[in-house]
């Protein structure tokens, strides 16, 4: 039963269960239940879950920690399927994927990345934390056609905006299109900063990118 399993993906890792979350997820796979469902309703489901307990403090940073383990471990056990399910052979685009000066959040924009790869996207992720200059120069490098910037915390929103700035200022605006996501980021922030498209989630991502380059 997909419902149930949904519910115990949740709870392993609620409960900080890597290898149960682990488990799970494979379990999810062989009996053909649709890993976004397990993403939405399993694995970021759980971290909702545990995020508001964080904020409720009720449970502490060692906690989140072992959450974005035990939901990372799930990501992985879902990532060859996914990979499985795309389009083979045919290039989207390039992308450039980064998570913002000062966040160390990468649950949401790995997941986005196996997203866009399983679609036909290739990826160039750089990781966490990147200032606006390591992102445009990274992307200059890589002659991507899009850069996807994720944030998580409020804090660092602000980082999308100078990172348009910065494209304006260097006189690069047409060259990148720029879509922009995260638990916080939403239409209104998106459009206010000139993005070029914002995703409520991976699906969402793949989805807008395509828009944005036309594919
Ligand atoms: C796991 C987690 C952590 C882990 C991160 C591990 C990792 N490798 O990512 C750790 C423990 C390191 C952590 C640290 C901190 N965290 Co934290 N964390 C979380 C938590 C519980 C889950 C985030 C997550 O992975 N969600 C699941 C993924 C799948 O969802 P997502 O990231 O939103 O991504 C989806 C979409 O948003 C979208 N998307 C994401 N990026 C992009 C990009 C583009 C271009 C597009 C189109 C779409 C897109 O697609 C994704 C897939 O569907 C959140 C709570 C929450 N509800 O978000 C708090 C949360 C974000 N953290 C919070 C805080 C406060 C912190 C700390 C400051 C705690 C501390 N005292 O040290 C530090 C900050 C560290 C730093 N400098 O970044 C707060 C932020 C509050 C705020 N107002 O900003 C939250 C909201 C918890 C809370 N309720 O208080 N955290």
């Amino acid at each position: 039963m997909s419902e149930a399993l949904l519910t115990d993906l949740r709870d392993a890792i609620v409960n900080l269960d890597e290898s149960r979350a682990r488990e799970l997820a494979s379990e999810g796979v062989g009996q053909g239940v649709d890993p976004l469902d397990m993403i939405q309703h399993g694995i970021r489901a759980a971290l909702d879950l545990v995020g508001e307990r964080f904020s409720a403090g009720t449970v502490f940073l060692p906690e989140l920690m072992l959450a974005a383990k035990a939901a990372d471990a799930a990501v992985a056990a879902l990532e060859p399927e996914l990979l499985k399910r795309g389009t083979r052979g045919k290039t989207l685009g390039k992308v450039l994927l980064a998570t913002v000066e000062g966040d160390l959040h990468d649950i949401g924009k790995n997941i986005l990345a196996l997203l866009m790869r399983s679609a036909g996207f290739e990826i160039v992720d750089i990781g966490v934390d990147k200032t606006s200059e390591m992102i445009l120069d990274a992307a200059k490098k890589n002659a991507v056609d899009l850069i996807g910037l994720s944030a998580l915390l409020t804090t660092t929103m602000p980082r999308m905006r100078e990172f348009i700035e910065l494209l304006e200022e260097s006189g690069l605006r047409d060259r990148f299109k720029v879509i922009v996501g995260g638990a916080p980021v939403t239409q209104e922030f998106a459009d206010s900063i000139g993005a070029d498209g914002y995703g409520a989630d991976g699906a969402a991502g793949v989805a807008v990118a395509r828009r944005s380059l036309g594919t």
